[in-house]
């Protein structure tokens, strides 16, 4: 409870930073977008992960005045960048708590923010996990249905470590899966891993859906998802998740 006033307060008062992790274009090197990821910095215990606090937001109301205030920062930096900066065009992925689909200010929130930021809906994708679309109630899919139809896209992330996963690419309007950090690993160390790699990688272009590999450390890792047509990916072997400041430097930088 101490913890949970705490981040109230921490919403109120500024002590949240995003920061933005770049997302590649793999074979080409480029950033076409990035993963924005919320950050506390606390006056007295210093950092706290959102690991720590995004659960404990998650407990009462409180995730959904913070996801408000990521989607609104976010959403306003990548003005800021088009406009002050006047970098290209990029995407920005927004992490969504499941929670947040008991929002429904969140769902006519959001297209009328982009609208008076003159942001085209496409470049933001929101980041759901299974969890979040695992429960198939028909408020559920009307709300993905409502996102869709904002021209928002859907990304699934952490893909594969869930329940069922395969049937929610079937049954549920998602433009791309984030392939768990998990997978990444596995795939350059033991051979039925590396096959389950290539396995999902053409699944997903069979069905048209993109793909992010999340997590990659390793010049291996990048080079096996290269030739097996991963077309994005993040990891720190690219770039770890920094400052806006140090990300338009790092656009402005590849030219
Ligand atoms: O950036 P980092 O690895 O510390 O993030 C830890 C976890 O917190 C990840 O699972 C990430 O998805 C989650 N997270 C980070 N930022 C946000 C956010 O803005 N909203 C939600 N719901 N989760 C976030
Ligand atoms: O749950 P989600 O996939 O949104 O969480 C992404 C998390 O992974 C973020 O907290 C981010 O900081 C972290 N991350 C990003 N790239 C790497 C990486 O290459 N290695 C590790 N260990 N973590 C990473
Ligand atoms: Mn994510
Ligand atoms: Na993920």
């Amino acid at each position: 409870i101490e913890l949970e006033n705490q981040l109230a307060q921490a919403i109120a008062n500024d002590q949240l930073t995003l920061h933005y992790q770049p997302i590649y274009e793999l074979s080409g090197k480029r950033v076409i977008g990035c993963e924005a990821l919320v950050r506390w910095i606390h006056p007295k215990l210093g950092f706290i992960s959102p690991a720590d606090f995004i659960p404990i937001a998650e407990k009462s109301s409180l995730i959904l005045e913070l996801g408000q205030w990521v989607y609104q920062t976010a959403c306003q930096q990548l003005q800021r960048w088009d406009l002050d900066a006047q970098l290209p065009n990029l995407n920005m992925s927004i992490n969504m708590s499941p929670k947040q689909f008991d929002d429904e200010s969140f769902f006519t929130m959001v297209p009328q923010l982009l609208r008076r930021l003159s942001l085209d809906p496409a470049r933001i994708s929101l980041e759901l996990t299974e969890t979040a679309i695992l429960e198939h109630t028909e408020r559920n899919q009307k709300l993905l249905a409502t996102i869709k139809q904002s021209g928002m896209r859907i990304y699934l992330d952490d893909f594969g470590t869930g329940y069922s996963s395969i049937a929610h690419l079937a049954t549920t309007p998602i433009d791309a899966i984030k392939i768990d950090k998990t997978f990444v690993d596995k795939a350059c160390i033991y051979e039925r891993d590396n096959r389950l790699l290539v396995s999902i990688l053409a699944m997903a272009k069979h069905l048209e859906l993109d793909v992010v590999a999340e997590g990659i450390e390793t010049p291996d890792q990048l080079n096996l998802l290269i030739s097996n047509g991963c077309a994005l990916g993040q990891g720190y072997l690219l770039a770890r998740p920094m400052p806006a400041d140090e990300f338009a430097d790092l656009v402005r930088s590849q030219g």
